[in-house]
């Protein structure tokens, strides 16, 4: 649970990537996050706080952000908005973010291929903060290959019986819907695998563990044997999951970033206080040009994640392109970028920089993750470099 601090400017919200919704935007997540009662967000217990926080998001309307309505499609997800909520969420609490996030990324494959029934019976309840998705992809074997899962779905008469496991699950164990893939065999590799939506209580499918990591996250395994799931419930043609499955990382790899960026500008934003506050060798530890060094660097990094963010969310709302490649470049760079950033600010900080409890202690676990998870830094290479070869 990390305290509120002082906020640096933000004059870059008047880049030419935001329209004035985007700044109304953010005057209501500021105005929530400060209304959010001090022990609201509770690291010793995830779920209660998942919970709560995806409820008041919800009644806030702060999920439209994140989740289509019932009657469009993934077209109506607008991406800075959602970048603007994620930044301003990890700003707050790296927790706070991954519950936010996750209700766009465990929905998002039904809002691009979900049939109306589908998308009627999930979509509301997601977006209104009733119910907590998940996307179930990784496995044990099958991370950044994701094409080499072996979880399989079967089809037997009206319904798919699947078996597998799948692991490091955001929201496992208490979602109360997951976009689920699976490998139907009509093909091998990526070209056999299709996306399901599963309801913890289908007969077949349990929690197998609960995962802890460093910074607290609701994770877990997930095992489903002989878990049946109707036809209808399977999004898109057979086969067609993993390009779903890709889609879905195109439209929320650009959050990511976002969040490393709130992460980032937070441990600015403390190093500039401590800077000034903290007395040193006669003066303070700001007039260190050392300091300042760090402070230039530290800001400099920012702004460039930044613009690498938002010119992806950018790109995707306004003039309707692929961000295949612009993601992944805002991904690998924020990320990277933050963990750097938030690093130079425990250092500043000297002992009191990892002592537990403090909010630069926090920051340096939470941004671990994220060069990790929704495609590691060195798949995002991959995936630009792909890109670069395919359009020269
Ligand atoms: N949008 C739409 N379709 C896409 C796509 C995208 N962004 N990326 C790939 N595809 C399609 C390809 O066009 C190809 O379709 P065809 O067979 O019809 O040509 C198919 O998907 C397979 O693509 P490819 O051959 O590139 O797949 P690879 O197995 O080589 O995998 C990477 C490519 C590494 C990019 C992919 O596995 C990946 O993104 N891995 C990271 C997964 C991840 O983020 N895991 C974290 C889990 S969520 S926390």
């Amino acid at each position: 649970m990390l305290a509120q601090a002082k906020r640096g400017p933000r004059d870059w919200l008047e880049w030419p990537f935001f329209e004035p919704r985007h700044r109304a935007l953010v005057e209501r997540l500021d105005a929530f996050i400060a209304s959010l009662e001090v022990d609201a967000i509770n690291h010793n217990d995830v779920d209660g706080s998942c919970r709560r926080l995806v409820r008041e998001m919800g009644r806030a309307g702060l999920l439209e952000a994140a989740v289509a309505p019932a009657d469009s499609d993934a077209s109506a997800i607008d991406s800075r908005s959602a970048c603007l909520a994620r930044e301003t969420f990890a700003w707050r609490d790296g927790l706070a973010d991954f519950a936010f996030a996750m209700q766009g990324l465990g929905s998002g494959a039904i809002a691009i291929a979900g049939s109306p029934e589908l998308r009627a019976a999930v979509l509301p309840k997601t977006r209104a903060g009733e119910w907590l998705a998940a996307f179930a992809l990784s496995e044990t074997e099958a991370g950044s290959d994701a094409a080499a899962m072996a979880c399989s779905a079967l089809l037997d008469g009206d319904s798919y019986a699947i078996d597998g496991e799948k692991t490091w699950i955001s929201n496992g164990g208490i979602a109360d819907v997951y976009t689920l893939f699976a490998r139907t065999g009509e093909a091998p590799g990526a070209r056999g695998v299709s996306a399901f939506v599963v309801f913890p209580d289908d007969p077949g499918f349990s929690v197998v563990e609960r995962i802890e990591v460093i910074a607290p996250h609701p994770l877990a395994t997930l095992r489903l044997e002989n878990c049946r799931v109707p036809i209808g419930r399977r999004l898109g043609p057979p086969g067609g999951g993993f390009k779903i499955a890709m889609q879905t990382l195109d439209i929320f790899r650009a959050s990511v970033a976002a969040a490393a960026l709130g992460l980032a500008r937070r441990a600015l934003d403390e190093s500039l206080e401590h800077a000034r506050a903290r007395r040193m060798f006669g003066g303070a530890l700001v007039d260190l040009q050392l300091t300042q060094a760090a402070l230039g660097d530290m800001a400099t990094e920012i702004d460039a994640a930044a613009l690498l963010t938002y010119r992806a969310a950018w790109r995707r709302d306004v003039q309707k392109l692929s961000t295949t490649r612009e993601a992944a470049m805002a991904k690998m760079t924020a990320t990277e970028s933050a963990q750097r950033v938030i690093d130079r600010a425990v250092q500043m900080f000297g002992g009191r920089g990892v002592r537990r409890g403090e909010v630069v202690e926090s920051l340096y676990r939470e941004v671990r993750a994220l060069r990790i998870y929704e495609g590691a830094t060195e798949v995002q290479k991959l995936i630009v470099a792909r890109e670069l070869l395919k359009s020269h």
